[in-house]
């Protein structure tokens, strides 16, 4: 049985590669929804709709569990997929808080994510949950999911939009910054250049992958045997596109279902 991860698009590799890494013998299932990326600046009713589409459509492989490794949807749908399915579902925000508190020692975080991510409080919620005192400092920044789609995250324009995105969160008191939003773990050495090096980057994958095992572990599900699991690949918009991109963030050529 295999773990089903899902994203808008590209997203969520970057939570599959730190699954791949932590838990090699997991096979996984991934479904990258780029035809409708980005989901961003969609309403919560439409992000939730995309949601149960994809979990509908994983459902079919039966997989033993589902990560919903794209923020913008933990915020708005995860709590209803919860109760719509009887295997385990895991967010990837509640994981990004946890690892941001334990990083912070001034207590004072700031979250990047979608338009969508930030207005649902989702973030300040989870964090405030963990430790009411921590102060949060909120920011969209619209334009990095689309840089990433398109596969120009590497380029001179993607720092000029990360510098031009990050103006007011460089003035912050911060010690740490959640990248609240799966995507921008390609966009890493731009943030990082932009930010300094007395801030440091949160991505929730990291946190994600040791929740998956932790689940796994207490179902008595964590994948046995010597055998390298071959992993599935969907995704719902450029093809091409997706593979070029995926293949050079996991390091490896993927088998891909348009
Ligand atoms: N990768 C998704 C997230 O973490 O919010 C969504 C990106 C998007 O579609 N805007």
């Amino acid at each position: 049985q295999a773990i089903a991860i899902l994203d808008s698009g590209v997203g969520g590799l970057t939570v599959a590669k730190e699954v791949m890494r932590q838990l090699p013998r997991e096979k996984i299932i991934y479904f990258g929804d780029s035809a409708r990326a980005p989901y961003g600046p969609r309403s919560p009713q439409e992000v939730a709709l995309f949601t149960e589409q994809i979990v509908d459509y994983l459902i079919q492989f039966n997989p033993k569990m589902i990560v919903i490794a794209c923020n913008t949807a933990t915020a708005f749908a995860l709590n209803y997929i919860k109760e719509k399915v009887t295997i385990p579902v895991i967010g990837v925000i509640h994981p990004g808080a946890r690892a941001a508190i334990s990083a912070t020692k001034t207590g004072k975080v700031g979250v990047i994510g979608t338009i969508g991510t930030v207005q649902s409080g989702a973030y300040s919620a989870a964090l405030k949950e963990l430790n009411p005192a921590i102060d949060i400092y909120s920011e969209a920044c619209p334009a990095f999911v689309p840089l990433v789609e398109q596969d120009l995250f590497e380029t001179p324009e993607a720092l000029v939009v990360v510098q031009d995105s990050l103006r007011e969160m460089k003035q912050q008191p911060i010690d740490c910054l959640i990248l609240g939003c799966t995507h921008y773990p390609f966009l890493k050495n731009r943030i990082k250049e932009v930010m300094g090096p007395k801030v440091k980057l949160i991505s929730s994958a990291d946190e994600t992958a040791r929740e998956i095992s932790t689940v796994l572990y207490q179902k008595g599900k964590l994948a046995r045997g010597n055998d390298i699991p071959i992993h599935q690949f969907f995704c719902s918009g450029d093809a091409e596109m997706f593979r070029k991109i995926a293949c050079q963030w996991l390091g490896e050529q993927i088998e891909l279902t348009p």
